[in-house]
């Protein structure tokens, strides 16, 4: 595994507010694209992060997908001037499109993605741009990115999804306390609340991320599809409901690799060339 890469965007939409590359490792690397703006989200990025998601999901080039920021920011939450100040005085379904076409990608895209997904932290997080964060399966942060539940600071409440995906994985005292005081941390702090799941000096951040990112896509796509989803969803079922669905992801991985199971069993049991519980097989 290296993190020297080459690049291609072939064939795939942005370029505009959000830059997309796949790498020689099969990383699709997706930017929040306005440095200039702190990457705020506007209704164009929104869109536009839409289409490329949507592309990686069926680009087999891809295997995990990576979420990050250009410049000094992941994202500085939703765009004041272009998603708030310009779509007052629309119309109402004007301005229930321009918030459904965010959380299309912040959330229902995201939450849902068949592949793999790492929130990689370089900077600047604030208010709406914890919807993607909570939605990507992990995140890594720089120990000196900040973040903050800012809405309160400019005289809004939280809106969108953002409170209901802190709780998701924040406990209520420290979720409470940054709703509002509006008081920003750094990745460290982002770590130890479980925003996140570590915090890596920032010349290490792109590094661990391919590592991490390696590590994935060495194991059966199929399985770690289920297995994500499985989580996602049995978490927010009944136990007798939650038993026979994970045992349908189960299932319905073996259907679709047959071979991942057949493999892990005989290295392991027959050939004796691996432990499962410490790694796993060479493919
Ligand atoms: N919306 C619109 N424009 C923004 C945003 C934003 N969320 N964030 C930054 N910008 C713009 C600034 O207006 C400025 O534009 P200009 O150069 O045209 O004047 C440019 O980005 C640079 O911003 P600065 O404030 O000069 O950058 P600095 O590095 O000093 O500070 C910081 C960065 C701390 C992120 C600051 O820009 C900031 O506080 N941004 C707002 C963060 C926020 O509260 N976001 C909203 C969360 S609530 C929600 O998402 C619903
Ligand atoms: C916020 C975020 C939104 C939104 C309204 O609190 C408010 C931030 C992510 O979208 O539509």
């Amino acid at each position: 595994m290296t993190t020297a890469t080459t690049p291609t965007t072939q064939g795939l939409p942005g370029g505009d507010t959000v830059r997309v590359e796949i790498d020689d490792n099969a990383i699709g690397w997706v930017y929040f694209n306005r440095p200039d703006k702190r990457n705020a989200m506007n209704p164009a990025l929104n869109v536009e992060m839409y289409d490329v998601l949507d592309a990686l999901e069926g680009d087999d080039r891809v295997k995990v997908v990576v979420l990050t920021g250009t410049g000094e920011a992941w994202s500085a939450g939703m765009d004041l001037k272009e998603y708030f100040r310009e779509t007052d005085g629309k119309p109402r379904w004007v301005q229930n499109r321009v918030r459904r076409q965010g959380t299309d990608w912040q959330h229902h895209k995201l939450i849902s993605y068949p592949k793999p997904t790492i929130a990689m932290v370089n900077g600047w997080c604030f208010g709406g741009a914890f919807v993607p964060l909570v939605s990507c399966d992990l995140a890594i942060a720089s120990v000196d990115a900040r973040f903050g539940l800012s809405e309160v600071n400019w005289g809004v409440t939280p809106g969108n999804l953002v409170t209901r995906a802190l709780a998701e994985v924040m406990p209520t005292r420290d979720a409470m306390y940054y709703i509002m005081t509006g008081e920003s941390f750094d990745g460290r702090k982002a770590e130890e609340l479980r925003l996140v799941n570590e915090a890596v000096p920032a010349d290490k951040l792109r590094e661990r991320t391919v590592e991490l990112a390696g590590k994935l896509s060495s194991l059966s796509q199929w399985v770690v599809r289920g297995t994500k989803m499985g989580f996602r969803h049995a978490r927010l079922m009944p136990w007798d409901v939650a038993e026979d669905f994970l045992y349908a992801k189960h299932d319905q991985a073996i259907l679709y690799d047959e071979q991942a199971r057949s493999k892990g069993m005989e290295g392991f049991l027959d050939d004796k060339t691996y432990r499962p519980g410490l790694g796993t097989y060479e493919s």
